[in-house]
């Protein structure tokens, strides 16, 4: 029986039921990731990419009570200018579904609803991860504990300076969850193809990504597998430019005293705001490169499970 908290649009559902590569996309992404309009062109923008690859996409959100999967364009437009919509990860995903308001879901609760739908490729622009000096805070991604536990394959331009690279590596290593980068032996650092850490694994072809998703999943291995995506070396901010900028929104949130679940958006917005838009148009060529490796990863994983 069908969770009935799950609301599943008909086109995902057939496709589903077909056996017929689906690619699930977030929806914070959208309401706190980035400003309106460039967000819900960029949403468009990212489903349309899959689309022509044969994939269908699912963007994930809550609404009137139910984990939505699949939004159509004008919920897509809805979730992009709304100014009260909350973000959503799992702790407050029971009030906010139970409340029945509307709600942007993070990496970790569209990993979970995603899986509970029964989609394994994910597709987003960075992860939440360990925050700088997380040691002292124990400010910690949910995105980290729900990838030790939902088998997910999520596709990201790796993990954004704006948290402890080297820490977030730590504990993805000790949870057991792989990280590979594509096509490079460094981890990219999302606005950036370099981090200044090694990548732990490298694979080249969405092929061989889905051979290790298989493999992985097969050994009853649990969990996701971060695939990090080096954004194009047209796009990208170096990431000694990216620092600055960065060191900058860390001391307007210590100043704000900005924590928990508002420290993520807060930083994202203020270094948006303070790079000319330059670091937003880095963030939507990012997000479709993405798009067009997780489709192809979905294929791929559609045609290793029929062998
Ligand atoms: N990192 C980014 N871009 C984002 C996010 C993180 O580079 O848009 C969003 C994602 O939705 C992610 C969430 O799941 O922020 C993490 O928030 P927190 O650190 O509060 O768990
Ligand atoms: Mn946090």
């Amino acid at each position: 029986m069908m969770n009935p908290y799950l609301s599943i649009e008909p086109v995902v559902q057939a496709a589903l039921q077909n056996g017929q590569p689906v690619v699930a996309l977030e929806s914070t992404i959208i309401s706190h990731g980035m400003p309106y309009p460039q967000n819900v062109e960029t949403a468009l923008a990212v489903e349309d990419i899959i689309r022509q690859q044969g994939v269908v996409p699912a963007t994930i959100a809550l609404i009137d009570g139910k984990c939505t999967v699949g939004l159509s364009a004008d919920k897509l437009e809805y979730f992009g200018k709304q100014k009260n919509v909350w973000k959503v990860s799992l702790r407050d995903m029971p009030f906010v579904i139970a409340k029945k308001l509307p709600g942007a879901t993070t990496v970790a609760a569209t990993m979970r609803i995603a899986s509970m739908a029964g989609i394994r490729i994910f597709v987003t622009g960075g992860i939440g991860g360990v925050h700088r000096n997380g040691a002292q805070t124990m400010d910690v991604s949910a995105d980290l504990t729900e990838m030790t536990q939902t088998s997910v394959a999520v596709v990201s331009a790796g993990i954004k300076s704006i948290l402890d690279i080297g820490l977030t590596l730590e504990y993805m290593e000790t949870k057991g969850i792989p990280v590979v980068t594509v096509g490079q032996n460094e981890l990219p650092g999302f606005y950036s193809r370099n981090s200044g850490y090694t990548s732990p694994l490298q694979l080249n072809t969405p092929e061989e990504i889905a051979v290790l998703l298989a493999t992985k999943w097969e050994l009853g291995l649990n969990g996701a597998v971060l695939i990090a995506n080096p954004v194009e070396e047209e796009r990208e901010i170096p990431a000694k430019a990216m620092e600055v900028q960065i060191e900058k929104a860390l001391q307007a949130a210590k100043e704000k005293n900005i924590k928990g679940k508002n420290i993520t958006p807060f930083l994202l917005q203020y270094i948006a705001e303070n790079t000319d838009g330059e670091s937003l148009a880095t963030n939507m060529a990012l997000i479709k490169n993405n798009a067009m490796l997780g489709a192809k990863i979905a294929v791929a994983v559609g045609e290793e499970t029929l062998k």
